[in-house]
């Protein structure tokens, strides 16, 4: 059984964050560190630790996830001229929470895709 991170709590709102969307399945809210001007972290509501872990069952809630980056993105104003989605995996991929999230980073443009 993986452990709790924090996003569980967020997701039953046990504790602050500025939710955006929420539904069965996901929940988005903005990153408390964010590094662009949207940066919203989408996650789905069930523990799914990493990439890694991901079953054909989780297929439903992942897919979610990019129905509402889109909603989301159209929401931010930043779907015409774009914005980037990112998922870390482990320490190489330098993932920090253990609770599989998508990124969605805008608002300015963002450079190539990896910075070193
Ligand atoms: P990653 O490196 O992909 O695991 O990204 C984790 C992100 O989670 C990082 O951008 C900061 C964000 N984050 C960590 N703790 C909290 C928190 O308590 N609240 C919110 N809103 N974001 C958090």
């Amino acid at each position: 059984m993986a452990e709790e991170t924090i996003f569980s709590k967020i997701i039953r709102k046990e504790i602050p964050a500025q939710i955006l969307y929420q539904d069965e399945l996901v929940t988005a809210f903005r990153d408390i560190n964010p590094k662009a001007p949207t940066h919203i972290l989408i996650v789905p509501n069930t523990l799914i630790p990493t990439v890694n872990d991901v079953e054909p069952e989780h297929e439903l809630a992942l897919g979610r996830l990019f129905t509402v980056a889109r909603k989301l993105a159209a929401d931010a104003g930043i779907a015409e001229d774009g914005y980037r989605l990112i998922m870390n995996c482990n320490r190489h991929g330098g993932q920090e929470v253990y609770h599989i999230h998508m990124h969605l980073v805008g608002g300015k443009s963002l450079g190539p895709l990896l910075c070193c």
